[in-house]
Parts: C-alpha cells; structure tokens; sequence
C-alpha cells in the first residue's frame, strides 16, 4: 500500500483474504497498522483496477483501448523497442520506477539493453538528503537510521511524522515520548505532529537554513558540543565556527519569526542530553533551490551533539558483511557490457555532478526529452512510478510525453500515466505476488520476504517476470535465470544460508541476535576520504561548490501571492490510494490551506471553492481557512486531481499539486525545489 512496506500478516481462507494486520513479531509493529495497511483489501478487491494488458487504440489520453494477451502485449512492446534500438540506440530508453524490491531486475533489464537511463523516484524524494549525507559521512541517508526507542530529544524540520507514516517509527517513538523524551516540531502548518509536541514553532517558510545557522552559532559559542567526539571526528570545525559567527539568534529571528530566546533555550536542552539526541533530516519539508545546504546543517547540528553512531542518534545500517555473512544475490551482480553514453539527466558528469548515479534525477526527463538533451530520448518505461503525477509542472511533463514514440506503464492502477501510455503491463497486487527478498540493513541485519497469499484475481503477472519476459522477446534473456518468483527468490538466497523454509514462522530472519554500534572512540567507518565527518566537503569541492556559502533568503512571494506548500496525511500514499474504496470514503478530496486573516481579506469563505494558480497552470479547490497555517503560505495534500475516468471514485475530485509547481531543482543535491512556487488565490 506504501513505499514504506510495513511488514503485515495475512489471514487467508478458501483463497480469500479476510484479514491485514501488523507482522506481530516484528519490534515497535506487533499487529498495528496505518490506515492504508488496513486497506490493503479493498486494493485485492478492487474492481477498478488493471486487470489484462491493454493496448491504446485512441489518442493518448482518451482512454481508449483494445484487451490484449500477454504474449500479444509483450510481442507488441518489444518489437517496438527494438525499432527504436535500431534507429536511435539503447540510449533512447528510460526505465523510470519507485525503488522497490525488484529494482535489481529493472537496473538489470536496462544494463542489458547498454542503456545508461535507468532512475527512480529517489531525487524526488529526498535527493538532496542523500547527497548532503554523502558530503558529510559518505553514506546515502538510506545507509542511516535513528533509534528512536532510546532518544531523549528530537527536533523535527517538516518532519511530519504522525501522519506522514512508518508504523515502527511512529510506534516507537509515541514509547519515547511515553518515557519522557522531548519532541519540537517545526512546520508552517500546525500539523498532527505539531499537536503531539512540546514546542512548536511555526516557522516562516523556507528559513529552516537561517534557523539552524543560529543554533550552530549558539552551540559553539556557548560550547555545547561534544567536544571529544568532536575534536575526533570532525574536519572543518573551525571553519564553521568563522563562517556562523555572523549568523546570531537575533539576525535569524528576524529572519524565521522564531524567538532568539527560545532558539537559546533548545540548543541547551539539546546540548544536556546529548548524544541521545535527533536532528531529524526531513524528507519533503523545506524544499528549495539551496536544499543541499540545509540537510547539511541539520546533519552539521547532529555531529556536533556527538549523535551520529549513539544510542538514542543516528546509527550507520549494518548489513549482513559486518556479521561475516552473504546478503542475498542481486540479478545486478552479472557482468554487462560496456556503456559510454552519459544518463539522459547529466548525473555524473560536469553539468549535474553530485546527484547519486544510482537513482539519477527523475524531473530531468521532461528537459532531456523535450529539448533532446543531451540526445533524443523516444520511449518510457514507467514502473510503479507515475512522472505525470510525482515530478513537478504536469503540463510541461505531458508536453514531453507526447515527443514519445512509446510509453509503456507497469501499473496496478489506472494512474494518470498509465492512462496517457501506448500499452499497459498490468501487475499483480502485492497480496497477489510473491517478491524479491528485501535486505533489511539495521542495528542487527535482517531478511524479510512478502509472499504470495492468494492468487491473482485478474490477468497480471509481477514484475519481475513481466521484464524477463519482456528480455526474452529482446535477446537479453540469459540475465534472467529464473522461471518463476519462488526460483528467482532461491537464487537469491543461495550462499547466505537460509532458505525459503526459514522464512515460514515469522516472515523474516535475522543473521545475529546483537545489535551493532561501531566504538564511538575509534571505530566509525565514515567513507569520506578523510575518515571524518567533513564539514569542510571534499565531494562538494572537488566538484567546484562551496561548503559554506553565505546565506541568502530565498525568493520571497509578492503582495498577493502565496507560497504554495504540500505533502502528505496518514490516509493517502501519494497519489496511488485515492480510488481505494476505503481511503476514498474517508478522504475523497484535498482543500487548500489558507490562513483566516488572508482568506478573509480575499473574502474567501470556509468551504468556498477559489482558482489557484501559478504561472505553470491553475485549478480549482475548495479553500480549508485555518489559523493554523503561516500567513505567507497555503498548503495542498499531494495526490488529487487525477484524470483517468476509469479510477471513477476519484476522478476530477480535488486538485493536482504538480498542475502548479515549477520544475526547478537544487542543482547541487538534487531535489525539485517543490515550494518555489508562488500562486494567487481567487473566490470563484
Ligand atoms: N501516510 C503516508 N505516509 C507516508 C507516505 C505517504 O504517501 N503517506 N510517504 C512516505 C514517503 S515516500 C515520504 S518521503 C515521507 C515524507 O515525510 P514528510 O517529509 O514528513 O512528509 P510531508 O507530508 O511531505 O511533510 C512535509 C511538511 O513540511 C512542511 N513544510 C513546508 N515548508 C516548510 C518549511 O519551509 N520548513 C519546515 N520546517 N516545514 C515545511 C509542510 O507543511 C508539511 O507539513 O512519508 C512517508 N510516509
Ligand atoms: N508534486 C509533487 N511531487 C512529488 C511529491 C510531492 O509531494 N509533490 N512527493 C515526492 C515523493 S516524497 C515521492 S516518494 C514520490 C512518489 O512517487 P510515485 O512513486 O510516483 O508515487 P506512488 O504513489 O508511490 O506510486 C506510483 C505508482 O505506483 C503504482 N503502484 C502502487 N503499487 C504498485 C505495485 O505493487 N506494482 C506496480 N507495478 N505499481 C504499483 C501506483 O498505482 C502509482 O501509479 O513522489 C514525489 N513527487
Ligand atoms: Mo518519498
């Protein structure tokens, strides 16, 4: 239901499913689930969703289409392809997919092919969270974690976390609060988990930056440091401590509307209890052009509080290696040939340097195709990613698509791509499919694996057999040794010595008993070229950008202008859920957020439907007016506005986010800055 992927357990009789509930032998879940996990049913049962492959007969868009077999639908698609091979090169294929537990098979399908263009939705995630990560320690954010269960103080920035969702970490960390520790949340918008807080500050949007520079300014000059941790772990701490010294609270209250008294008073509390402290890095909140340079600081605060590798901070995930064990085979450990061609978003070369090549960056496509750069881009593979719904400027993004001579969706939804495709692929839903096993790195490593619990009710297949297939009709077919899902979840297991059996009790199986923290004294395996934390970024200079550049204010809205902000709620993921039946009924539209003194001076009513819009696009809402949101700000849910009649429950309910945003990106570290886009406010 969830990128998150939530362990469950499934209660099956005479084939149908009766029952979801949380993996109870799994810590901080034990049974509970969010919303969606409890939905997962009205997905299986679901009438409206794909059910045989389809081929386009209208014009794109228009929904109509013809039922095709497999054999017809994958014929039709390779043929295809290889005309475009033929005419254009391997390179003229992008394989576009959320990062999932068959993305092994996808990066295999395209490396096989000799194309460069595989991405996922990493950038669009938290892109600059992984690159800020790297500049710092080495590691990607998803090579991080934070043990909740024994913080002590936890600082959020946008971090929405009681309602942007992980079971185990909300779980365990309401127990913290339980036993005492402090959260303070920080958000333009009184959110759940600003009710949930002991202090909330309601920022002014985009100005996180100039908030953390005072902190790191008040904790050096007050030395509340970790100073052993410090002296032995960070490089570049004096240049810091010259590049803040201008940054004082009472500059930054200026700045953020945040009392500099109140800013004292939490790098204090922070500073006592220490290292069991969390700067949380955030995922979707502040998103702008400079985003690389606030994960930093977030990060910066962390170390200097000692919490990165402590109990109750950060840790590094332990993979089965650190316990002298084999992970699972990946299809991607094969040799493939050679590829000279650059990505199709420039990652890795001068022009976009930083941004992690193993995710690439998503809302590139619409530039590369649109303007052939760096060379003509003819097909898209969309799987279990929806570019016209998740990467920013949809009509910009429709524009591209229509330059494609294919565009071929492995969908389980009529999702707004899908609908706009030449051919669909259907799959199976995940109560319908066993998948790839996922290697589950933490303070102890882990396997989990999701197996099928029923049979599929209509004509889907998985993924992973859908590219193999695929591979077969396109000569690559030897990279796929596997027949079926269970074969190919053997092959994996082969070397780390358990086998399917083992995963029969509790759905998963964990290669030690002890949890692992490297020695904070001598033994953190930061993979910087300095061994150390670098404040002074080596990965960042040698690319040609600053480590400490000024703080600028980012571009501010005029009179009569708002800054448009979004995200998500415990009853949605993204924009896949909002057909399910369930979720539909209990949160069938999104309303735009706008604060009660503005609203009133528009004389916009509660309830009253307005036109928002942008210079990318506009629509129409119902307005939500609320103090609880800052004045230079409205907010939207992500997720509405879809236009494929076939998904009839949320069809044209609500509006789309992306209709509004710009395409614009933190060139450095590699999200979309998604709250740069300024949008009036009308009564209609
Ligand atoms: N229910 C549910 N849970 C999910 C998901 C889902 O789709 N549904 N998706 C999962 C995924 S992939 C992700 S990445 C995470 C996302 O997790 P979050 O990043 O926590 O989620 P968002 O809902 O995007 O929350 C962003 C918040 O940032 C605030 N914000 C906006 N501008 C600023 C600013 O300038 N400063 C500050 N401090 N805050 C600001 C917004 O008001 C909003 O409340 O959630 C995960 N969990
Ligand atoms: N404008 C804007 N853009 C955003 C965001 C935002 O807040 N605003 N949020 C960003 C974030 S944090 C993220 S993580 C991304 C997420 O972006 P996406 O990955 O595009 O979003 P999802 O809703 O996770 O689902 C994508 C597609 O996967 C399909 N799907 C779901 N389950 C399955 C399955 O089992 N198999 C297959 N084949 N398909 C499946 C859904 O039907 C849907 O079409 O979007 C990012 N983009
Ligand atoms: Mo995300």
């Amino acid at each position: 239901m969830c990128s998150v992927r939530c362990p469950i357990k499934v209660l099956v009789k005479n084939n149908r499913v009766q029952w979801i509930e949380g993996n109870p032998h799994v810590p901080g879940i034990e049974g509970s689930l969010c919303p969606r996990g409890a939905a997962g049913i009205s997905l299986l049962y679901d009438n409206e969703r794909l059910k045989t492959p389809l081929i386009r007969v209208g014009e794109r868009g228009s929904g109509k289409w013809r039922k095709a077999d497999w054999d017809e639908a994958l014929d039709f698609v390779a043929h295809k392809l290889g005309e475009i091979i033929e005419e254009h090169g391997p390179h003229s294929i992008v394989l576009g997919e959320r990062t999932q537990l068959a993305t092994h098979v996808s990066k295999t399908f395209m490396k096989a092919l000799k194309s460069p263009n595989h991405f996922t939705h990493d950038a669009v995630c938290k892109g600059s969270v992984n690159t800020a990560c790297r500049s710092l320690f080495g590691y990607t954010d998803a090579q991080m974690n934070m043990d909740y269960k024994n913080v002590r103080q936890i600082v959020l920035y946008g971090r929405n976390i009681f309602e942007a969702i992980s079971v185990k970490e909300v779980n365990t960390l309401m127990e913290a609060l339980d036993k005492g520790a402090k959260l303070t949340y920080i958000d333009p918008r009184v959110t759940v988990t600003a009710t949930k807080a002991h202090r909330y500050w309601m920022i002014r949007p985009g100005t996180d930056l100039a908030l953390n520079y005072a902190l790191i300014h008040i904790i050096l000059k007050e030395k509340l440091y970790d100073t052993d941790y410090v002296e032995r772990w960070v490089h570049g701490l004096s240049d810091l401590e010259a590049f803040v010294e201008k940054y004082s609270p009472e500059w930054a209250e200026k700045e953020t509307g945040i009392p500099a008294a109140e800013m004292r008073a939490l790098a204090r509390e922070m500073s006592e209890d220490k290292p069991s402290v969390i700067f949380h890095f955030g995922y979707r909140g502040a998103s702008h052009t400079n985003e690389i340079y606030l994960r930093r600081s977030i990060m910066m605060l962390n170390a200097l509080m000692g919490s990165i590798e402590a109990k109750g901070g950060f840790f590094f995930k332990k993979g089965p290696g650190e316990v002298g064990a084999k992970a699972p085979r990946k299809l991607t450990e094969q040799k493939f040939p050679k590829i000279e061609m650059p990505r199709f978003d420039k990652v890795g070369t001068p022009d976009f340097p930083l941004p992690d090549p193993n995710h690439g960056v998503a809302q590139m496509l619409p530039q590369a195709i649109l303007n052939d750069d760096p060379y003509p881009v003819k097909a898209l593979i969309a799987f279990r990613f929806d570019p016209l719904m998740s990467i920013p400027d949809k009509n910009l993004t429709r524009k591209a698509l229509d330059k494609l001579d294919l565009i071929v969706a492995i969908d389980i939804n009529h999702s707004e791509t899908a609908w706009y495709s030449d051919v669909i692929l259907p799959e199976s839903v995940y109560l319908e499919r066993t998948d790839c096993i996922q290697q589950a790195d933490g303070l102890k490593p882990q396997l989990f694996i999701r197996r099928q619990a029923v049979p599929p009710r209509y004509d889907t297949r998985e993924g992973a057999m859908i590219l193999k297939q695929l591979g077969e009709r396109l000569g690559i077919g030897s990279y796929f040794p596997y027949n079926s899902m269970e074969e190919l979840v053997q092959w994996q297991l082969e070397g780390t010595g358990f086998s399917l059996k083992d995963f029969e009790a509790k759905g998963f199986v964990a290669y030690g008993k002890e949890q692992i923290f490297w020695d904070r004294k001598t033994g953190i395996k930061f993979k910087t070229p300095s061994g150390k934390i670098e404040f002074r970024s080596s990965l960042l200079e040698n690319a040609g950008f600053e480590s400490f550049p000024e703080y600028e204010p980012i571009p501010q809205p005029s009179d009569g202008q708002f800054r448009l902000v979004t995200g998500r709620v415990a009853l949605h993921t993204h924009i896949s859920t909002q057909n399910n039946l369930y979720l539909n009924e209990i949160c069938p539209e999104n309303v735009l957020w706008i604060n009660s003194a503005k609203a009133s001076a528009l004389g916009i009513a509660d309830n009253d439907t307005v036109t928002v819009a942008s210079e990318q696009g506009s629509g129409k809402i119902k307005a939500f007016v609320t103090d609880l949101i800052h004045p230079e700000t409205v907010f939207m849910l992500h997720g509405f506005g879809h236009t494929a009649a076939a998904a009839s429950r949320c069809y044209n309910k609500g509006m789309a986010d992306t209709v509004l945003q710009a395409n614009v990106s933190d060139k450095i570290g590699g999200s979309p800055a998604l709250h740069e886009t300024f949008v009036t406010v009308e009564r209609v």
